[in-house]
């Protein structure tokens, strides 16, 4: 590196303001004086230690909670500019420290790349601090400096000591001044813990140690891979569909661009983005190129290779979004942030420098992997046909004017109430079981639906034709909460979506694709708790006159327990759903006083989309496998 040919001098600082307007306003450079500002005093010192770290010249950042909650942050950088500033006639360390917007990123020289989404700098901290001392190692002497009340030297930068000629860095600490924090001046551990290692994910082989003398706690981060590493801690949770995490990087014109990559088996798309460390959560031209690329090499890709048949197939970004974890990090010496928070990178020319490092990452991993290639474009494909579906599925519900007069409702039963509050839908397995249910039901608030047994082999449908299906997509209209982009949970008709299934594996296919069918499309009424299983009893009870259903062995046992001595009883085993009469049903399973539902809840979902997504599998091996394996898993879904 010549880093040398871009030394600063001293004249680079620019002298603004005073530090007492700083005191005064202090939310105008910090934000707020809560828990939230008192942290940001720590980034900002912290800032300036990884901007020596970014230029080149520092490996190690340490970050210390003292015991009276006071920060020290040391670096083995440069060490901070020792010599007469010849603006302000002070040393460049007090200039630093003192003068107001002091720093490279406002005199045009400095850093190339530095961080700090504000960027207020040093001075900002020592002014809303007790007391601040600088401690500057380099060229074999320690020079120090003390400020007070705010930011007042106590003395000029003087030299207390000497040490070896190698021993070069910077070493600040103060202590919050209590009476502008007037919320809190107790720093938290995770807060400062959490950043600090999304820092070392961002900055690839630094290594930042935390320290807490409170609480004699530490933790020491260093990335080897950089956000390639994020990515594998954010998957842990997940299950990823390839091996390798892509890890691409370039620059053009000092504008660096990282992306690191890798798919999951859900359906969300977790994607973030940084500039020059700092979160963008509103996006921008870096992560606009890296999308534009990932859409368009993938369909490139997948029509090289046939595996497009026609020009109506091609992937949309929301296809290959679909289960990515995906980092983008882009450096830049004058980044310009917009948008409500200004959190969105503006500067238009790193869309097509982002999209050209990332494109031509992506498509030399994929003609190197074809295998994992194939997977990611399958993942892709997978969503485009569950996209159109829903498309289709969407524009059916939305003929709902005619409903009524088309008989759009299909097999529908419905309730004579319109108030959805009161209102409950069962989804009954089989016609039998339907016609016991439809005259069993309480027909104010009871809607009844059948679904046939085979309808759906789910072994071998896809969630894409299940939405086309006929009586699945009658379901949907019945919902009328529409889907996808429709979708509104204030329209749901039915308070209580109940499904109503034998415990046999026919019984436990359809729960499993309804669940999947829910969990991709109508996750909030699974989340808001709408969706129950009825639970059909196992056993019946009769003594005398007393008729008692229990759902199961343990209940059963229990009952007889309760019975005299040498009482006469039988015991009948039911069979299913289709082969009790709608008394039987409706006393045991639909009537409210008697009933027992069992409310889905989103793990439910999940585990039921797990265990969809392996029965739906292209391998027929491993699917028979899993099913063998997870019997007893499966069952569990067996509710
Ligand atoms: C614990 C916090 O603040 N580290 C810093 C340096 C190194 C240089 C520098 C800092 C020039 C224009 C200010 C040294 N030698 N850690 C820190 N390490 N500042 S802050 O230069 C001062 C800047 O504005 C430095 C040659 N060039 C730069």
């Amino acid at each position: 590196m010549d880093k040398n040919n871009e030394k600063y001098d001293s004249s680079s600082i620019q002298v603004l303001e005073g530090l007492e307007a700083v005191r005064k306003r202090p939310g105008m450079y910090i934000g707020t004086t809560g828990a939230r500002g008192l942290h940001h005093l720590v980034w900002e010192i912290v800032d300036n230690a990884i901007d020596e770290a970014l230029a080149g010249y520092c490996d190690l950042i340490t970050i210390t909670i003292g015991k009276e909650n006071t920060i020290r942050v040391t670096d083995n950088g440069r060490g901070i500019p020792t010599d007469i500033h010849p603006k302000t006639g002070k040393s460049t360390v007090e200039t630093v420290y003192t003068v107001l917007h002091a720093g490279g990123k406002f005199g045009g020289g400095g850093y190339k790349v530095s961080g700090g989404l504000h960027g207020v700098g040093a001075s900002v901290v020592n002014a809303l601090s007790s007391w601040l001392e600088v401690e500057v190692h380099k060229d074999g002497n320690i020079y120090q400096q003390r400020y007070e009340n705010g930011g007042h030297p106590v003395s000029p930068l003087k030299i207390i000591g000497e040490c070896d000629n190698s021993d070069t860095g910077t070493i600040v600490t103060f202590l919050p001044d209590p009476e502008i924090f007037e919320e809190t001046t107790i720093f938290d551990y995770d807060i400062l813990k959490q950043r600090i290692r999304e820092l070392a994910f961002l900055n690839r082989g630094l290594t930042l140690k935390l320290y807490d003398e409170r609480t004699d706690t530490e933790d020491v981060f260093m990335y080897e891979g950089g956000i390639s590493e994020y990515v594998k801690m954010i998957n842990q949770n997940r299950t990823p569909i390839h091996e390798t995490i892509l890890d691409i990087n370039g620059t053009e014109n000092d504008i660096s661009i990282e992306v690191a990559m890798q798919y999951n088996e859900s359906y969300t798309g977790c994607i973030y983005s940084f500039v020059n460390n700092i979160n963008t959560p509103e996006g921008g031209t870096h992560e606009e190129g890296v999308r534009l690329a990932l859409t368009r090499i993938l369909n490139k890709y997948a029509t090289n290779n046939n595996l497009l048949k026609n020009n109506d197939d091609s992937l949309l970004f929301d296809d290959v979004k679909e289960g990515i974890t995906l980092i983008v990090s882009c450096k830049h010496p004058n980044p310009q942030f917009e948008g409500q928070t200004k959190t969105k990178l503006g500067n238009i020319e790193v869309r097509q420098i982002a999209s050209k490092i990332f494109g031509e990452g992506l498509e030399r991993f994929l003609m190197e992997n074809p295998n994992q290639a194939r997977v990611i474009i399958e993942k892709a494909m997978t969503a485009s046909r569950a996209r159109v579906a829903a498309k289709k599925a969407r524009e059916l519900t939305r003929r709902k004017g005619d409903l009524e007069i088309t008989n759009f409702y299909g097999k529908l039963t419905d309730c004579k109430s319109k108030d959805p509050s009161e209102s409950e839908i069962f989804l009954v397995e089989g016609d039998s079981a339907g016609g016991s249910a439809k005259k069993g039901r309480d027909y104010m608030t009871q809607a009844i639906l059948p679904l046939r047994g085979k309808i759906l082999n789910v072994e071998k449908a896809r969630l894409d034709r299940a939405l086309g299906n006929e009586e699945i997509r009658t379901m949907i209209t019945a919902f009328g909460t529409g889907i996808g982009e429709d979708f509104d949970i204030s329209k749901l008709r039915y308070d209580k979506i109940i499904i109503m299934t034998d415990a046999d594996v026919d019984g436990s296919h359809i729960r499993i694709l309804l669940l999947t069918l829910f969990y991709r499309f109508f996750r909030e009424v699974v989340e808001k708790g709408h969706v129950y299983a009825a639970q059909p009893p196992l056993f019946k009870v009769v003594y005398g006159k007393n008729i008692k259903y229990v759902l199961n062995e343990e209940e059963r046992d229990e009952y007889l327990k309760t019975l005299p001595e040498n009482a006469k009883y039988t015991i009948t085993r039911m069979k299913g759903l289709g082969e009790m009469d709608a008394d039987e049903l409706r006393d045991t399973t639909m009537a409210k006083e008697n009933r027992i539902l069992r409310q889905i809840t989103v793990e439910d979902a999940i585990s039921a989309d797990e265990v969809f997504k392996t029965l739906m599998g292209d391998d027929v091996e491993p699917r028979k496998d899993f099913i063998e394996k997870n019997a007893k898993y499966v069952s569990n879904l067996d509710i």
